[in-house]
């Protein structure tokens, strides 16, 4: 296969110079198991380990070792079986995601993504903060955000809940689907462009493999079978897993989570998910103010006059205080330099918003 089909680049070639020069060929990582990586080549599917400097490099840190949708430098032993991977490339875009209970260490979903879907199901199980939190995932992941709106075919008042998700989802476009009739899947499809990689995301159920088995155009990867009552049989998928489709594009099918958590301290996603009240609180008295008691709070004042609906108001506070949680829990792990760099990263955005506010 070219690996230009792959998403490899001038600049990966770029980046990738030192490596050839040791004999190490490029490769994408497929599938991420416990004990194994499957990687593609331009000649090959392989299996792949890790070598142990990369082990011990990463020090404990997870999200240093490769992860679905990374490019990575292999060494094809001859006469061998198994490949070893020396290292791992830059990644341009990844999706993390907080896991799950009191651990707040990250977990790395997918890299190397240009479109991130995040798949809802139009039925009972739709819920307007969730989506609010996969956007701030979203928007952090420096990925561009599709909603998918799924299951439309058992939705009774289409018109409204698109209208909900698309406030919601802001300058994010908003595609109703249906897996099993293909209902809109072909503008969907349209959204992932040959080269690109497209991750889904959303929660178990919603139809992420089924989705994808629609645009691959066969039944490819194994989907729950819902039955009444009774949990087994059910075909959920338990690891991510890159697809090559085969009008071009790669699309990364992930696990269904059971809940979304916020990773991100105080990163840029929750400005660009709530940036009309982002933008107000600029003004507010207090640099640490809550919006939620203090004198001279810009965001209470323009609530009070009925200029933020209420909901929205309510989902953003409800946010910055699992933030300030986090933040805690950071700080109690002694977690200084994601935190140093998101300070960075905070002055910057507020610089910027004082520029284009001066330009005014
Ligand atoms: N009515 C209806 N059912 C759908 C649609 N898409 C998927 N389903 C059903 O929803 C169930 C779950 O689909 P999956 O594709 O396995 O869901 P998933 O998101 O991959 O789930 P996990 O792998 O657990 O994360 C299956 O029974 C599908 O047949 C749809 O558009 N309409
Ligand atoms: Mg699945
Ligand atoms: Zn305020």
């Amino acid at each position: 296969m070219d690996l230009t089909q792959l998403g490899w680049n001038a600049a990966r070639e770029d980046q990738f110079a030192p490596h050839r020069a040791k004999g190490l060929v490029p490769a994408r990582v497929a599938v991420e198991d416990k004990h194994y990586y499957r990687v593609w080549t331009a000649d090959a599917e392989l299996i792949a380990q890790v070598t142990g400097k990369i082990i011990h490099e990463a020090r404990g840190n997870h999200s240093k070792l490769p992860k679905v949708g990374d490019w990575v430098a292999v060494k094809i032993p001859a006469n061998e079986e198994k490949a070893t991977i020396h290292a791992v490339l830059p990644r341009m875009t990844q999706i993390t995601r907080k896991n799950s209970g009191r651990d707040t260490t990250a977990q790395v979903l997918a890299t190397n993504l240009e479109t991130i879907f995040l798949i809802h199901a139009a039925d009972i199980s739709f819920n307007a903060a969730r989506l609010e939190r996969m956007l701030v995932m979203a928007h952090d992941s420096g990925a561009r955000p599709v909603v998918v709106l799924n299951k439309i075919d058992v939705c009774d008042d289409l018109d409204a809940l698109l209208a909900e998700a698309q406030r919601l989802a802001a300058d994010a476009p908003v595609f109703p689907v249906c897996a099993i009739t293909g209902r809109g899947v072909k503008k969907l499809a349209a959204e992932i462009k040959p080269g690109d990689t497209v991750a889904f995301i959303g929660i178990s159920g919603v139809g992420k493999s089924s989705l994808i088995n629609r645009l691959y155009g066969d039944e490819l990867m194994p989907t729950i079978e819902v039955r009444e009552q009774d949990a087994k049989g059910r075909h959920t998928t338990t690891w991510r897993e890159m697809i090559f489709l085969p009008k071009g594009g790669v699309v990364i099918d992930t696990p269904g989570m059971r809940e979304f958590h916020l990773w991100d301290l105080a990163g840029p996603g929750t400005r660009e998910t709530f940036p009309e009240i982002e933008a107000l609180a600029l003004n507010c008295h207090f640099r640490d103010c809550t919006h939620t008691q203090e004198k001279d709070c810009a965001v209470l004042t323009e609530l009070n006059a009925g200029k933020i609906p209420r909901d929205r108001y309510e989902s953003f506070v409800k946010l910055q205080r699992e933030l300030a949680y986090l933040r805690e829990a950071g700080k109690r792990a002694g977690w200084q330099s994601r935190r140093k760099s998101d300070r960075v990263a905070h002055r910057s955005f507020n610089k910027a918003v004082t520029h284009h506010k001066s330009r005014r």
